[in-house]
């Protein structure tokens, strides 16, 4: 029987009877816990605030399964020498989906002027249609290429970046140039690696046409703080709707709190939900038993 250490006790009672039902749906003999003796152990489910961080004494292990679909925080560990999965969840997806199209939504009808503006408020500006209203979303991986394809569901003319050519998307500087220059609003869903770091500098964020709002579900470090704050404060940038942040939770005294033109929400754009997200920790499990391909391996040397 093998043995499938938990290694997130935090999580341990939401997960639980979801791995469980899981493992068993899927054909796998195991026994699922939270604490054994290092060198018994076949697999190690992972998350970033799981207080496994040496994974020397894992001699047997076979797999590292990540809960979550960033891997920064674990990519670069050296202690780390087995494989290395990423979650690519349905239930992730679905809630990144409607976290992107909602702010977008917000934005693009602006809903804040009747929400926020109190008396007897009576503008009576149409918005734009949708199929007028360009987004652009740098990162077309699992989470960008499902929002947008629910964007381009409502007609949004929506282009996509992403680091290698694909059909449909631009990718390279040039590629990057032109994704930027049409943005009424960028989505930035990249994952956070030494490339993508203050990807969006005052030169890239000078790119965007004036107004240009940015939502980003994507990691903090992909914006350079202190550029945006600028552009925001010059009216270059219309809004940026933050949901990751370089050190969350975000300080108290950060300029985003209390910045007109910043919404702040606490990195809940999507969450690894217990039940799908489970059936894909089964399902590698079963492969690595099987000697299959996992799913949603990370290139450790590209960094996600
Ligand atoms: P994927 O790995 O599926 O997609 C990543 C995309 O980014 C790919 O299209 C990839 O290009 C592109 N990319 C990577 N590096 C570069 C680069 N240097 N230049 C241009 N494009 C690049 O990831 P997911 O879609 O699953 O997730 C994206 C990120 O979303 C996660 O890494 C995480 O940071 C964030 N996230 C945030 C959550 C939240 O609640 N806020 C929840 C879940 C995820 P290519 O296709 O060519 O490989
Ligand atoms: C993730 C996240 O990477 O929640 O899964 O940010």
């Amino acid at each position: 029987m093998l043995t499938v250490l938990f290694a997130t006790p935090s999580l341990w009672a939401e997960f639980q009877p979801h791995l469980t039902a899981a493992l068993a749906e899927a054909g796998v003999s195991a026994r699922l816990v939270t604490e054994a003796r290092p060198e018994e152990v076949d697999y190690i489910v992972y998350s970033p605030i799981s207080p496994l961080q040496d994974f020397t004494p894992y001699t047997r292990a076979k797999a590292v399964l990540n809960l979550w679909a960033g891997v920064e925080k674990i990519v670069g560990n050296q202690t780390l020498t087995q494989p290395l999965c990423r979650m690519v969840d349905p239930g992730l997806t679905e809630g990144m989906v409607e976290w992107v199209v909602g702010h977008c939504l917000r934005h693009h009808l602006g809903m804040d002027r009747h929400i926020l503006n109190p008396g007897h408020f009576w503008d009576q500006t149409c918005p734009p249609l949708a199929r007028e209203r360009p987004v652009t979303i740098l990162g077309m991986g699992a989470l960008g290429s499902a929002s947008a394809a629910a964007l381009r569901g409502m007609n949004f003319p929506v282009t996509g970046w992403s680091r290698t050519a694909k059909p449909g998307c631009l990718h390279g500087e040039d590629g990057l140039k032109q994704a930027l220059s049409n943005a009424a609003i960028l989505v930035t869903l990249l994952p956070k690696t030494p490339e993508t770091e203050n990807l969006l500098n005052a030169d890239r964020l000078a790119m965007l046409p004036k107004g240009a709002v940015i939502v980003n579900p994507g990691r903090g470090a992909l914006i350079d703080d202190d550029a945006l704050l600028a552009a925001l404060d010059a009216g270059h940038v219309g809004h940026a709707t933050l949901d990751v942040f370089r050190v969350e939770p975000l300080p108290k005294d950060h300029r985003y709190w209390t910045h007109p033109r910043v919404t702040v929400t606490p990195h809940i754009a999507a969450d690894t939900r217990p039940s799908s997200s489970s059936r894909v920790i089964a399902e590698n499990i079963r492969r690595g038993e099987a000697g299959e391909p996992y799913l949603h391996l990370v290139d450790r040397t590209r960094g996600y």
